[in-house]
């Protein structure tokens, strides 16, 4: 089993480094600190460290690491919720001495010497625990790795409203019930939101567009970022205010990153539509993914692609 070869290679090194994804999420989050938590507990003489970026509103749980190049000198990296290679946040994980990939993403471009990834799990985060629940007899858990792993199947999960959810996540769930996580807790620190957020979020509601066919939509500018003074994560975390809308089972939000650079959040409770994540450099899950598109036109050639394809669906489902 893949796994026996996981725990293998965790027994095998004594610095052990994780990483996480670029603009990191909760799941990332929290599969990565879980499974630092767990390793941690279970082996305090082992040298434990994440890196990447940091996630402000999943601070809670835990800061990563600032490490230098030597340190990655014969450790063993394990990437965490990352499809491709240059989604990793610190691509120093090439320095390692072996890298382990764990993902429930669809593949797009591999890496790593070992690679367990099961798309059938709607969070990473339901991997690190299952990967737990596997190994319990050996392993250890605290309370960080509990609320660590709570947050990253919470947040991946929308809340356990996903298709993606099935019964293995609530079986998994519950083992972090029955060792006395304070859920409620946990889902009061992620329903947090600032002032300005709340705002932003009014804007977003009254001034959503819509295609001829039903892809509801926003332009996330960076004058409108600025404008409402909040952070580009806090602004696309909004993207799934626009799933309520009636007649349409497609909806993205645009923004501007690095350097201006237009990204798409593509959401759908209807079609696929990872394949049209595929054509505009993108990828993730089949209702759930994003795409590289760099200018505003491309938004809008991504737009009436995705127009055609909900026509499609629509048409589809009367027949
Ligand atoms: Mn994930």
């Amino acid at each position: 089993m893949i796994q026996d070869q996981i725990l293998e290679k965790i027994k095998e090194y004594k610095k052990i480094i994780i990483h996480i994804h670029k603009r990191p999420d909760g799941d990332c989050y929290g599969a990565g600190f879980g499974l630092k938590n767990i390793i941690k507990e279970t082996y305090p003489e082992k040298e434990v460290y994440l890196v990447g970026e940091e996630a402000e509103y999943v601070s809670y749980v835990g800061t990563p690491d600032k490490l230098e190049d030597e340190m990655f000198k014969g450790a063993l990296s394990i990437v965490v919720d990352t499809a491709s290679e240059d989604r990793v946040s610190d691509g120093r994980f090439k320095l390692s001495d072996f890298v382990i990939k764990i993902d429930h993403h669809i593949p797009v471009n591999d890496y790593g010497d070992l690679m367990y990834v099961d798309t059938t799990r709607p969070a990473s985060a339901q991997i690190i625990l299952e990967f737990f629940l596997r190994y319990k007899d050996e392993l250890k858990f605290n309370m960080e790795a509990a609320i660590a792993l709570y947050t990253g199947i919470v947040t991946d999960t929308g809340r356990f409203r996903f298709r993606s959810v099935n019964s293995d996540t609530f079986r998994s769930v519950a083992y972090l019930l029955d060792y006395g996580l304070d859920f409620v807790e946990v889902l009061n620190k992620l329903s947090v939101k600032s002032e300005n957020l709340l705002k932003l979020q009014g804007y977003v509601l009254l001034n959503f567009k819509k295609t001829e066919n039903g892809v509801a939509y926003i332009k996330m500018t960076n004058e409108l970022v600025e404008e409402f003074d909040v952070s580009l994560e806090e602004a696309t975390s909004l993207v799934n205010e626009l799933s309520q809308l009636e007649d349409c089972p497609v909806w993205m939000l645009f923004a501007e990153y690095e350097e201006d650079f237009v990204r798409a959040r593509m959401r759908s409770k209807g079609p696929a539509i990872d394949k049209l994540a595929n054509q505009y450099d993108g990828g993730g899950h089949a209702l759930a993914c994003g795409a590289n598109l760099g200018t505003w036109d491309k938004a809008d050639e991504l737009l009436a692609d995705a127009d055609i394809l909900v026509k499609e669906y629509k048409e589809n489902l009367d027949k």
